[in-house]
């Protein structure tokens, strides 16, 4: 039975499918969903690099790269969902009138296989570009050991210590020269933490029995936080600490300040 009562003649797929968005129910969600998606594309690439730390190192400006192009991959899955909620809301009953049956969507085949096949593209979209990124920049490896600075960072409960052994150096701030790519040695004397230096956009395990490593190349001159990411205990919200993007002048001389010896 169709809704006008007829029996019709077998439909085609694509006609199906053409008749679910002549639905007014359906064009009323469309334009809603379209709204948001729009908003939320604008939002994800206008405003939320405002909202995110300030990026100081290779690695943030990575990663604020791809929460921007995941934004984008999202606004319209979110367009759908919100664009459905939305005309629900506005078209919602109240009282003794039950609401008016519809035809269920899950049976129009060719709608839920057009939907499963655009969100199964938009995934999969997510998956690649997540993978090349993280190949292609240094989010979270090592790549440029060899002439980087080596800090040794040690989570202690629940204090960080930074130790330069090229420069003799060992501090409780985490002081680094600008455009010069840096080897973070990371590991605990005690419990799990994870070492977070918020701008530089690095975050890593820290574990008492193996060493993990991170680099990443500071490009901007100013203080950022470090943190702990890893509940490790009473004081876990105060394990943090500051750190410094300096130029290389400055930074020797913070060394030669420390005792240290300049490489
Ligand atoms: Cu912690």
């Amino acid at each position: 039975m169709s809704e006008h009562g007829n029996v019709d003649l077998k439909p085609t797929p694509g006609d199906r499918f053409i008749k679910f968005f002549k639905r007014s129910d359906v064009i009323q969600s469309t334009i809603f969903g379209v709204i948001v998606t729009v908003v939320f594309v604008i939002l994800g690439g206008k405003f939320y690099t405002q909202w995110m730390p300030k990026v100081m190192s290779t690695d943030m400006k990575a990663i604020e790269r791809l929460m921007v192009v995941f934004t984008w991959i999202a606004a319209p899955v979110c367009g759908v969902v919100l664009g459905i909620a939305l005309y629900t809301f506005l078209n919602r009953h109240s009282g003794d009138t039950p609401p008016p049956e519809g035809p269920a969507t899950r049976t129009n085949g060719p709608v839920v296989l057009g939907w499963t096949v655009v969100t199964s593209l938009l995934a999969l979209v997510a998956v690649i570009y997540g993978i090349t990124e993280m190949n292609s920049s240094s989010i979270a490896t090592a790549k440029n050991a060899e002439d980087a600075m080596v800090v040794n960072v040690v989570g202690n409960q629940w204090v960080w210590t930074f130790e330069y052994p090229e420069l003799g150096v060992q501090s409780h701030e985490l002081m680094l020269p600008i455009n010069r790519s840096v080897a973070f040695h990371v590991s605990s004397v005690d419990v799990n933490h994870s070492f977070w230096p918020v701008q530089l956009g690095v975050k890593v395990d820290a574990n008492k029995l193996a060493e993990t490593l991170a680099d990443t190349t500071p490009t901007k001159l100013g203080e950022f936080d470090v943190k702990c990411a890893e509940l490790c205990g009473l004081y876990h919200a105060y394990m943090e600490t500051t750190g410094e993007v300096m130029t290389k002048d400055d930074f020797d001389n913070w060394v030669i300040a420390q005792g240290g010896h300049t490489a």
